[in-house]
């Protein structure tokens, strides 16, 4: 046992006693076992290490149970200050050091070495605030950050404030952040469960009187870490030994199970105060700290802090005093009023009275009781600095494990007045750190500024993600379009049919397919089937049995340099493939009749005659527009000598699709594809069709709604970037509509996107990354994959590292969001076409509710993850008195023109009857 000396006088009250010799007198028993009480020894520490240390580990792995010991909160910030942060900042900090706020103004230097004083006010909570009203309090905030600014040189420029709220919070952001349980002496009401920082953003607003932004929140721990000078190598554990104590430290982000993270580190405020392992604190909890927790305003709760923290350490001084002068111990037995009130002894009168100089001068009247007051505060603050070691050590541990590190040199900020104010409570501290914790080498770095500028870093961090987050708002929204605005596309795209089928001037062709009828089940026979125009080319073998359709396909590629070559050797390599393909499917020398789907803007002139108006999608083979294409098809069969086919069909694979999906649903009358390109088609009445003779019965219209817009229709959605993609695209200023839907160049606007925010500095801090400058790296595929629910942060990340990129998870999260912006653009200008259109079969039918089919294929409707489901959201919002249901179509458009060959063929028979 150490020995003591202090005054025997208590605040307001005459001595009592004082010491006489310096050779501590003996205690008796009762004496003895009231200190003994406060001794814990090396095992108790050590179990309380162990304890803590499981606690925490399960809390990161968010297994521990509904009212953790431990919580293990994440604070959002994901690095230790890299010395660039630069600016002006205000801080507010509530809460670190009881009733008190300070305001400070710290004014960051980034690299220019130079260090600004901060300039700083400290303001007296009054009690009933503190126990008061939520809203009180803050507007008690507000007022003070205004009388503080009222001294400075603000002029109205915006402010940015850094938010330091000593309590346990849920945070979710840098900027949101849910007060779980207040503790020190705190207990205002109508604040637990709220964002404490909507509730100080809302004060501010009330006060109006100057321009703040509350950017960030921190936990003061994590303030002080970040506050702690660079000289010795980041701090990487904060530690806060105050009213209250607590600490927080930099945890491998892949251990924090409550964050999406793998990669890099987090900071985590342990919230030790809350430590209450009944088997590792039941042998070191005392009467007197049972008395005290049920005298607290949360009792059973803050178990760990209320043994440690400044707020506490008096009143357990005094609980102990108090007792011993009841058993006659101290003061002849005699109490005052003060001993017994509650709160009346504070943290400064413990430092005082265990101050060893104290003992020498002062006119103690009982030289014992001042010993033996000195023996108690010494008592009660060992026992808080041994506690605190224990802890401390129980977060070393976890770091070695975290790092997989056995010796792990780590420096530790520390702030809070039982450090700045209790001479040896670091000592002891330290001393049974090292005990606790021999293979780390761990140094001390005191806070200089209680943490303020550590705010103002974490504060110009969070001013910068804010920043950059308004920037990628700004960017996207463009891509956000409103009900209004995707109603007018309906209405737009509605004028454009009316246009096209009266052969107008339109963006929408509008163009007759000569199919006239969705198949009725009784087709029957062999064909074969071409599927060209969408990502795979293929060539199938269709059986139409009683029983149904049984299709054997192969796939063939279609490479570049014969989709953009001669009209000839594209036909020529077609050819080849059915060759190739009959061989394998034993077909050669048969001439089963066959159906083209040939997925591009042809004029039909009857259902084997196209002439193609124009390539899309990349093909730009020679000598093929104004040309029918079933005639380049003969040609080639021609050229191929000793090969029969018996072309008898071409359709469109929206066409295509339509039949394939009605062959199973009759009520389909709609083709939609998304997919490389995007189209629909739909059955028409024949009476609108003015190109083609009669007025009765329907013929299936191929919109070629990708070129919806080419007119300029579109302009006002238009964005810099879609005008980037069309402008590096093979047919510039043509199919503008298809350009901001389809797979094709939804990577590629979302690559110029990336690029347009890295050069903002918002992406991959502003560094241009060489992969990105490429065309076409950034499949479309990709936002497929990184809008998947179910693909972690991490998984983002593997995609864009794989494709070359350096990123953060911030980085991560916004290109993900940059994909949703994106595709949900063009999902719901994909939902305001097909509105259109089952509006006009709705309308000229007359009908007041219809209820239609709309059969789909195409590689992004299917892939995407949300694609399909925003389409019919929109649907429903933009034509409430349709009924529309979407069918993905199974086997391709292929089987489509099977069947519609099968149909002309039954058609031929019964004319020849
Ligand atoms: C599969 C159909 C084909 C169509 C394609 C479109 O069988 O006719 O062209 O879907 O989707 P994409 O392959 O372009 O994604
Ligand atoms: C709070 C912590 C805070 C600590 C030190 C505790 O009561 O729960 O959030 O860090 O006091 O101020
Ligand atoms: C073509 C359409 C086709 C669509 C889907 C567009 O580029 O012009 O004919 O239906 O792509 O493949």
């Amino acid at each position: 046992m150490d020995t003591i000396g202090a005054t025997c006088l208590l605040p307001g009250e005459r001595a009592l006693a004082c010491p006489q010799e310096n050779r501590p007198p003996l205690l008796d028993s009762s004496e003895l076992e009231c200190l003994k009480q406060f001794e814990v020894t090396r095992s108790q520490l050590q179990q309380i290490q162990v304890s803590l240390l499981g606690c925490m580990e399960r809390a990161l792995k968010g297994k521990a149970d509904s009212a953790p010991a431990v919580r293990m909160l994440p604070t959002y910030v994901g690095s230790v200050p890299h010395g660039t942060e630069k600016g002006d900042f205000l801080v507010l900090e509530l809460g670190a050091t009881g009733a008190s706020l300070r305001v400070l103004w710290v004014t960051l230097t980034g690299t220019e070495g130079y260090k600004v004083e901060p300039r700083s006010q400290e303001f007296v909570i009054p009690q009933d605030v503190v126990v008061g009203a939520g809203q009180q309090l803050f507007d008690f905030a507000a007022h003070c950050l205004s009388e503080f600014l009222d001294a400075q040189p603000v002029g109205n420029q915006p402010l940015q404030l850094g938010f330091s709220f000593s309590f346990p919070c849920h945070q979710t952001s840098l900027d949101r952040s849910t007060l779980i349980s207040w503790t020190k002496g705190f207990k205002c009401s109508g604040v637990e469960g709220q964002d404490v920082v909507q509730l100080l953003r809302d004060a501010i607003q009330r006060k109006g009187t100057y321009n703040i932004d509350v950017v960030a929140v921190v936990n003061d721990t994590v303030g002080t870490m970040m506050g702690c000078e660079l000289g010795a190598g980041p701090c990487e554990v904060g530690l806060i030994v105050d009213t209250g104590t607590n600490a927080c430290y930099m945890e491998e982000a892949r251990h924090v199970a409550a964050l999406d993270e793998d990669r890099g580190r987090t900071c985590v405020s342990v919230e030790w105060g809350s430590f209450s392992d009944d088997g590792a604190l039941a042998p070191v909890l005392t009467t007197f700290d049972h008395v005290l927790d049920q005298g607290s305003l949360n009792p059973g709760a803050q178990r760990f802090e209320k043994m440690i923290g400044g707020l506490y350490l008096g009143e357990l001084v005094r609980l102990v005093l108090a007792h011993l002068a009841q058993h006659g111990a101290l003061f002849g037995g005699h109490t005052s009023p003060a001993l017994l009130s509650p709160g009346s002894l504070l943290l400064e009168h413990v430092a005082e009275m265990e101050d060893p100089q104290l003992r020498q001068g002062d006119t103690c009247p009982d030289a014992s009781d001042a010993e033996l007051v000195q023996r108690v505060c010494a008592a009660v603050c060992s026992r808080a600095a041994r506690l605190c070691a224990a802890a401390l050590a129980a977060v070393l541990a976890r770091l070695q494990h975290s790092r997989e590190q056995r010796a792990l040199q780590v420096a530790v900020a520390t702030g809070g007045q039982v450090f700045e104010r209790h001479p040896r409570f670091h000592n002891i501290l330290k001393e049974t750190v090292m005990h606790l914790a021999p293979e780390c080498e761990v140094s001390f770095i005191p806070s200089v500024d209680g943490g303020g500028r550590g705010v103002a870093m974490v504060t110009a961090v969070a001013a910068r993600l804010a920043a950059h987050r308004q920037l990628l708002e700004e960017t996207l929204a463009p891509f956000q379009l409103n009900h209004e605005q995707l109603g007018a596309v309906q209405a737009q795209m509605r004028e454009a049919m009316v246009r096209g089928l009266r052969g107008e001037a339109s963006s929408l062709r509008m163009l007759p397919t000569y199919v006239r009828a969705t198949p009725d089940g009784s087709e029957r026979g062999d064909f074969l089937a071409l599927d060209l125009g969408g990502t795979n080319f293929r060539v199938l073998v269709v059986h139409v049995t009683e029983g149904g359709v049984q299709i054997t396909n192969q796939v063939y590629s279609i490479p570049e340099g014969v989709a953009q070559g001669s009209g000839q050797q594209l036909f020529d390599h077609i050819v080849d493939c059915i060759v190739d393909f009959q061989q394998r499917q034993g077909l050669s020398g048969q001439s089963l009749p066959l159906g083209f789907t040939f997925s591009f803007p042809c004029k039909q002139l009857g259902l084997d005659q196209g002439i193609l108006l124009n390539w899309t999608k990349g093909f730009n083979a020679s000598d093929c527009e104004g040309q029918d294409v079933v005639c380049l098809l003969r040609e080639a069969i021609r050229r191929r000598q000793a090969v029969e086919l018996n072309v008898v069909a071409i359709v469109n694979d929206t066409v295509g699709t339509m039949m394939s999906c009605g062959y199973e649903d009759p009520r389909c009358e709609m083709g939609l594809i998304v997919g490389t390109g995007t189209n629909a088609c739909y059955m028409e009445e024949l009476r609108n069709v003015t190109s083609v003779a009669g007025d009765s019965g329907h013929m299936c219209i191929n919109m070629e709604w990708g070129a919806f817009g080419d007119d300029g229709s579109l302009g006002l959605l238009s964005t810099c970037f879609d005008a980037i993609v069309d402008q590096a695209s093979i047919n510039p200023g043509k199919q503008r509509f298809e350009k901001m839907i389809s797979g094709m160049y939804l990577g590629e606007i979302v690559r110029h996107i990336l690029l347009h925010l890295t050069s903002c500095g918002v992406l991959f801090r502003g560094r241009q990354a060489q992969c990105l400058q490429t065309k076409d790296i950034f499949k479309t595929k990709f936002l497929s994959e990184i809008e998947s629910d179910s693909l972690a942060l991490r998984q983002v990340r593997a995609i864009l590292e794989d494709l070359g990129l350096l990123l953060t998870s911030d980085d991560a999260l916004m290109v993900r969001e940059v994909c949703q912006a994106v595709s949900r653009r063009a999902a719901r200008l994909c939902g305001a076409g097909v509105a259109a259109v089952v509006e006009k079969i709705r309308e000229n039918r007359g009908l007041e509710v219809l209820t239609v089919s709309v059969g789909v294929d195409g590689t992004l409707y299917k892939m995407h993850p949300h694609f399909s489901s925003l389409v019919a959201t929109t649907v429903r919002e933009l034509a409430p008195r349709c009924a529309v249901s979407f069918l993905q179509s199974e086997d391709g458009s292929g089987k489509g023109a099977a069947l519609v060959t099968a149909v002309a063929c039954r058609l031929a028979q019964t004319a020849q009857v």
